[in-house]
């Protein structure tokens, strides 16, 4: 196994999904607050006001505003050499549209960078991770609105400037590829703060709030180079490799054009410049978002350093009699299941291999260094004896690291880091469970709000740490 010296290994996490305090110290509600819980049966609902009686699980969280120190204390112990986390935005600048920040939300990253660089863990830092302040969505449509570009540089340039003695790497904005699939509003509602359903033409809508997101993370770029030319800005896609179902030319094209959906956003971030084929779509379907003069060259300035994304599945693309290639609704509209996986407890492919195709297929698109920030296995975990017997949980993850180790090794990607998502239970982000367990570290509470809040060491908690140990060597 040959991973590089410093390999970044550690886990990853959301500010919304477990920090909880969701009305404590100023912090203004963000878009993820007024999210119902749900299932895989039962859809989240967005809901303003918030209605009496009904459950929303990012308001607790798994608490970790209050338990932080001692959940380091366990990634300490599993020998993290960094934590990926984000900044709730709307700590911070509760509306979005103040001109100052609120100190107090402030003072508790600056309490939390500490206590992880205390115990040797370095902060890996995400700026948007579906948690716009919900005043920006409600009083100004969201990204829609070219205004928010300056409320986000206002917001990131005030963290950046606060921490980049204490935070190296940054991630601008979460899965910001997930919002082209405008047939749910939960995807343009946690990326972008508006509801596809509510715009005659969804797609025009979203490429709308796309561009001024990548003129906003452009412009974060450029500033934090200026604050500290020692940091790292990166952006992130939610990567899914879209398969052919068969050797048939059109599901391959099927599958090649799918890929669109993804690279549309990581094109952009990473080059600096629209792909020609999105022009194309542009004219077929009057879809071209609104630009400024300025904002080409902008663009082009404010590239990201390195690409970071999560991998969770691959999908399988079988081309359709009738509308050639084109997505308009979810994206999936060719997806069939792969006869050759297995899937998880809520019907995920189980693909390791999946994972190196992505790190060959984005370094050999952009040769930029890139950062798995997230993977893992959504389960269901029993809590026996006060551990948990995750042997499917080590199986998942030793097949992906030997994957990763491959790209490595035998196609030479730069990969700088590896940060398994949920490596504590956190509240689940496209279901709102928690019983959607990720972590090395069982919680325990329940989705009917009973349990202990206590800690437990998985299986897998002192697996992953032999892991890191021996940098790899040992899965
Ligand atoms: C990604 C998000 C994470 C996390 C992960 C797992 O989309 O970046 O926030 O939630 O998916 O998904 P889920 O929590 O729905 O199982």
């Amino acid at each position: 196994m040959a991973f590089p010296e410093g390999f970044l290994w550690g886990g990853s996490v959301a500010a919304h999904q477990l920090e909880g305090a969701w009305d404590v110290d100023g912090r203004g509600p963000s878009v993820s607050d007024v999210l119902t819980g749900g299932s895989r049966e039962r859809p989240r609902r967005i809901t303003i006001p918030l209605e009496e009686g009904e459950g929303y699980p990012n308001h607790e969280g798994i608490d970790f505003y209050h338990t932080y120190p001692e959940d380091i204390e366990l990634f300490a112990e599993m020998g993290f050499k960094c934590f990926r986390t984000s900044i709730s935005w709307s700590r911070i600048f509760p509306r979005g549209d103040e001109r100052e920040p609120n100190e107090a939300g402030l003072e508790f990253y600056d309490r939390l960078f500490d206590c992880l660089l205390a115990h040797g863990i370095q902060p890996v830092v995400t700026l948007s991770h579906f948690e716009m302040p919900l005043a920006l969505a409600t009083d100004y449509g969201g990204w829609l609105d070219r205004r928010c570009i300056d409320f986000f540089v206002r917001y990131a340039t005030t963290v950046i400037e606060r921490y980049h003695d204490k935070v190296r790497y940054w991630i601008t904005f979460n899965e910001i590829n997930n919002q082209a699939n405008v047939s749910r509003d939960l995807y343009g509602w946690v990326n972008s703060g508006f509801r596809p359903s509510e715009f005659e033409n969804p797609r025009k809508a979203m490429y709308q709030a796309a561009h001024n997101e990548f003129v906003a993370a452009a412009k974060v770029v450029s500033a934090a180079h200026e604050i500290d030319p020692a940091l790292q800005v990166g952006c992130m896609i939610a990567m899914i490799p879209y398969y052919p179902y068969s050797c048939d030319p059109d599901d391959a094209m099927c599958a090649l054009e799918g890929m669109h959906q993804r690279y549309y956003f990581s094109d952009v971030m990473c080059r600096g410049y629209y792909p020609s084929w999105a022009k194309a779509e542009w004219e077929r379907d009057g879809t071209k978002p609104e630009m400024a003069p300025e904002d080409e060259a902008t663009l082009r300035a404010g590239v990201s350093d390195f690409l970071s994304f999560s991998y969770y599945m691959s999908m399988v693309e079988k081309q359709e009699p009738g509308d050639l290639y084109v997505r308009r609704g979810s994206g999936d509209e060719h997806t069939v299941r792969n006869p050759y996986v297995r899937t998880s407890d809520w019907g995920w492919n189980i693909d390791p291999v999946g994972l190196r195709y992505s790190l060959v297929s984005l370094w050999e698109r952009y040769q930029l260094p890139l950062f798995v920030a997230e993977n893992g296995l959504g389960a269901y975990d029993e809590l026996k004896d006060g551990t948990v017997d995750d042997d499917y949980r080590i199986a998942y993850l030793s097949a992906h690291i030997s994957e990763m180790e491959k790209a490595i090794s035998q196609d030479g990607v730069d990969v700088i880091g590896y940060t398994p998502w949920g490596c504590i239970d956190v509240v689940s982000f496209t279901t709102g469970e928690i019983r959607k367990r990720y972590g090395f570290i069982y919680v325990d509470i329940n989705d009917d709000g009973t349990g202990s809040r206590k800690r437990f060491r998985k299986r897998s908690f002192g697996w992953y740490k032999h892991v890191i140990e021996t940098n790899g060597a040992e899965l």
